[in-house]
């Protein structure tokens, strides 16, 4: 059995400059993971469910568990004294830690994504991306610190709380996952340098609103459909709604994930900088592939934080498959 822990010390050369210093962030998200699976595992036990009343930015009601999971990653974070800043789904504006103006990196994270599955007991989960900051340090960080493209990312990963809790992250030497054992307290590893399967034939989308996407998407969904055994079609559907978990299990069996713009949300609904740019760095170093159905994901440059972007990521030849029917079909 080997921890996490052991694992990154064992893997120093896959962390840039090696100073230590990301090291002691993982764990601190390990740290805040730790404490985010206890809670939720004691949400049907506590009075803890049900809306905080306060809305985010976005409109969207906030759980009392989101926030509880953000003050417990700020915290995590600002403590070790190596983030100056971070981003955040549940932060209007990006944070500066006082006090740590010297942190070399700034963190976006969506705290406790898919947070509506968690008073019906459905896997949620925390994702997070890591930036060397750009502005010098000892100076309170900026926007530009986080408008950074996905392809800067120095580390990125999530955390599943599902049937157990899983930590996957890559530093952009594979992608290795860790299954927390809440009686040891220790993430220990499962899976090292994980990669799509060579043949997806899973999709995931809210056909709910089929009549409001883009043509392209609806023939997609269709050629997902139709029958044809060479390809393994028809593709089987699965779509839990919350994106960590649905993207976890199309890594391991193979699949595709897709959220496009629809005509309630033009540029889809997930957040280019704490949702689809740390997925999309998983899935490419993976061997997968992200797209906003025309560029690549990383490459994309962000204009502000919590800015949309339609989102198809999973094993390279389905995401290929979208962008055709996509270009095909404008
Ligand atoms: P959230 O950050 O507000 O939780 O929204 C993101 C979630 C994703 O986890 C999930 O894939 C998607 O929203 C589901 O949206 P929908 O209910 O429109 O299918
Ligand atoms: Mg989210």
């Amino acid at each position: 059995m080997k921890t996490l822990g052991e694992f990154i010390v064992e893997k120093q050369h896959d962390f840039p400059h090696a100073t230590g210093e990301l090291t002691a962030l993982i764990s601190a998200i390990k740290l805040g993971a730790k404490v985010i699976h206890r809670d939720i595992n004691k949400a049907g036990l506590v009075d803890i469910l049900g809306t905080s009343g306060v809305e985010n930015i976005q409109g969207e009601q906030q759980m009392k568990l989101d926030l509880f999971a953000n003050e417990k990653l700020k915290s995590a974070l600002k403590a070790r004294g190596i983030v100056a800043g971070i981003a955040s789904e549940e932060e209007d504006e990006f944070v500066i830690f006082e006090g740590v103006e010297d942190g070399k990196y700034v963190v976006l994270m969506d705290p406790l994504d898919g947070s509506s599955n968690i008073d019906v007991n459905v896997s949620v989960g925390t994702i997070f991306s890591i930036y060397h900051r750009i502005t010098p340090t000892g100076t309170p960080v900026t926007e530009e610190d986080f408008m950074q493209p996905g392809t800067q990312q120095v580390a990125a990963g999530y955390v599943v709380y599902g049937s157990s809790t899983m930590l996957v992250y890559t530093t952009g030497h594979g992608v290795h996952a860790f299954t927390y054992d809440p009686s040891l307290g220790l993430f220990c590893l499962s899976q090292e340098r994980m990669t799509f399967p060579p043949q997806g034939s899973t999709y995931s989308i809210n056909e709910g609103y089929y009549s409001r996407f883009p043509k392209g998407v609806k023939r997609y969904i269709k050629f997902c459909q139709e029958d044809d055994e060479a390809s393994r079609r028809p593709y089987t559907s699965r779509y839990i709604g919350s994106l960590v978990a649905d993207f976890h299990r199309n890594l391991l069996k193979g699949g595709i994930y897709l959220y496009p713009s629809t005509a309630q949300y033009p540029n889809g609904k997930l957040r280019l900088l704490y949702e689809c740019n740390p997925m999309a760095f998983l899935a490419e170093q993976a061997g997968g592939k992200a797209s906003d159905g025309a560029n690549r994901i990383l490459e994309l440059k962000p204009q502000t934080i919590h800015q949309r972007s339609p989102f198809f990521v999973g094993n390279t030849s389905m995401v290929d498959d979208v962008e055709r029917f996509m270009r095909e079909n404008p």
